[in-house]
């Protein structure tokens, strides 16, 4: 296997951030779109006002804080109050409904929960908290008595310092526990291969709530000392706008899409840019190609997830190679091995890719059975994607094993909307599947059965479902069959319901 040279590691994301701190604390972490800065100062001492507020709310080390509030300067300073009293930050994306967000509450029993003033509802469970970036809310307000200086709390690199719920390969949403040292050595690496400079900006559009947008994005900056302009949203109008302030972007394919679909893409837009990164999603080829066309620059595509954070990345200097993946970030250990028996493939072989390395998250939260499950008996994660290495060494991703869908980079569980829609009156059984979608990369489409002698409306199965699932889940099509494939065991044969619903 070859892989890019190893870098000296980093165990803790607040001994990484410190190194990198600015002296001068003027020097601007985020620089808001309508103007306006925070810089390296005030992020200390609002976090520390943070800090102080959330443990008087009973946060302390390893306390889980669950966040849900728009993306705003205040998502980063949570999260630096995180790390700084030693909790364990829970972000949640702002579209679950609360339904969705009552189940990771159960199953998280955070000490609290942060959301945004005028959300309605209170979930069962958690200390509920409010707070927005203009400073009203419960937690907004108790901060701003509160002293400016926080005395850091001691964290080891085995220490959680947060957790994603995921679904893996299997069943329902499980927290994947992040360490200081998962988070603090892929951010060390990445800001050593991506070659982060001392007058680097990152143009930061992606959500705050995955590894993408929090981890990858946020910890490159962070290990820079530099600043980030701060968008609340992707929007193609004001990424364009913000081209010139940056030199660093990162995206999931959809913006990369997006951005082409405006002839305002080009050279001279991008002329200032060192660097676009892409993730979460396969980027098509022909994007790459089309991109490089029209602006000069290779995309550098790499690929990762939420349990092992960056797995792979094309290189800097040298061939990134369109459709594939890149070479094995350094001290990261990628094989690939035969889905069912679990031995090595032959050399070029797809099979399943596996990953062992400092990167690789500590285990699901209250789910001790799964890692035995889902590592093998020598270590390696089973990500449940299909890949194969070519001969320079590079990985191809070439499907997946797992019941996933991806859309717009944000990952959709068949079974979660298949248990929602067998839930509703008349159905007799459900199967979700992802067929491409040119904006999405893949959409969400369901095929249901009606129970003997039921007729099923489809607006009404579609309606049923936003009101249970985040709007990214709910079926963009559905289509009532009068049975579902299955093969000789029994299992429903997702291929020939995508071969058969897919675009033609
Ligand atoms: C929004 N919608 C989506 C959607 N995003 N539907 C399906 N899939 C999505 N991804 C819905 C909206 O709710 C709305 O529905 C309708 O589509 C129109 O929305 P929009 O305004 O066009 O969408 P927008 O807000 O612009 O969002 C699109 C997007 C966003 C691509 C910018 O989805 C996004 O930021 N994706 C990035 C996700 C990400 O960060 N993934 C990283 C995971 S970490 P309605 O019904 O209201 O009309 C990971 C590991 C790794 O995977 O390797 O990085
Ligand atoms: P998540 O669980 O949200 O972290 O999503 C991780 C999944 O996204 C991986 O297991 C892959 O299936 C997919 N993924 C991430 N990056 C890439 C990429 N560059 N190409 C293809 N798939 C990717």
């Amino acid at each position: 296997m070859r892989s890019i040279p190893s870098v000296s590691g980093w165990s803790t994301l607040p001994a990484l951030f410190a190194a990198a701190r600015p002296r001068d604390p003027s020097t601007p972490l985020l620089l808001l779109p309508g103007g306006g800065t925070i810089g390296y100062g005030e992020a200390g001492q609002r976090s520390a006002q943070l800090a102080h507020a959330l443990r008087s709310h009973g946060v302390g080390p390893g306390e889980r804080v669950a966040v849900q509030i728009e993306k705003s300067p205040l998502s980063v300073l949570l999260y630096l109050a995180c790390l700084r009293t030693g909790a364990v930050l829970l972000p949640l994306n702002t579209a679950y409904t609360d339904e969705e967000v009552g189940y990771l509450l159960a199953d998280a029993e955070p000490a609290v929960l942060v959301r945004d003033p005028g959300r309605a509802g209170t979930p069962k469970g958690p200390a509920v908290l409010s707070a927005d970036a203009s400073g009203a809310g419960t937690l907004a307000q108790a901060a701003q008595a509160q002293t400016t200086v926080f005395d850091d709390v001691a964290v080891a690199p085995g220490d959680v310092a947060a957790m994603l719920y995921t679904s893996g390969t299997t069943g329902r949403p499980k927290g994947a526990m992040l360490t200081q040292a998962n988070l603090a050595s892929n951010a060390a690496v990445l800001h050593r291969v991506w070659g982060f400079r001392p007058d680097d900006v990152l143009l930061h559009a992606l959500p705050v709530f995955h590894t993408h947008g929090l981890f990858v994005a946020i910890n490159c900056v962070l290990a820079n000392g530099t600043g980030m302009v701060f968008l609340p949203r992707f929007d193609v109008e004001v990424v364009l706008a913000h081209l010139g302030d940056a030199t660093v972007f990162m995206g999931v394919p959809t913006m990369y899409t997006r951005l082409l679909g405006d002839r305002r893409l080009d050279r001279a837009a991008c002329a200032g840019m060192r660097l676009f990164v892409a993730g979460s999603a396969p980027l098509l080829a022909s994007t790459h190609d089309e991109f490089r066309s029209r602006t000069g620059h290779d995309i550098l595509e790499r690929y990762g997830m939420t349990e092992t954070t960056m797995i792979t990345s094309n290189p800097l200097e040298g061939e990134r190679r369109p459709g594939t993946v890149g070479l094995p970030l350094p001290d990261v250990e990628v094989r690939v091995t035969d889905a069912e028996t679990g031995t090595p493939v032959p050399a070029g072989g797809v099979g399943q890719i596996e990953v062992r390395g400092p990167n690789v998250f500590a285990g699901y939260w209250k789910r001790p059975e799964l890692s035995v499950s889902e590592f093998t008996a020598d270590g390696f994660f089973r990500t449940g994607d299909l890949g194969s290495f070519d001969a320079g060494g590079y990985l191809r991703i070439a499907g997946r094993c797992k019941d996933l869908v991806i859309s717009g980079g944000l990952n959709v569980y068949p079974v979660e909307v298949e248990e929602v829609l067998d839930a509703v009156d008349g159905v007799l059984e459900s199967a979700v599947i992802g067929v491409p979608h040119p904006d999405l990369g893949e959409a969400v489409v369901a095929v249901v059965t009606a129970e003997p002698g039921r007729t099923l409306d489809v607006d009404d199965l579609q309606e049923r479902a936003r009101r249970r699932l985040a709007p990214f889940k709910v079926p963009r099509q559905v289509h009532v069959v009068d049975a579902l494939p299955r093969n000789a065991m029994g299992k429903v044969e997702k291929a020939k319901l995508r071969a058969r619903f897919g675009p033609t």
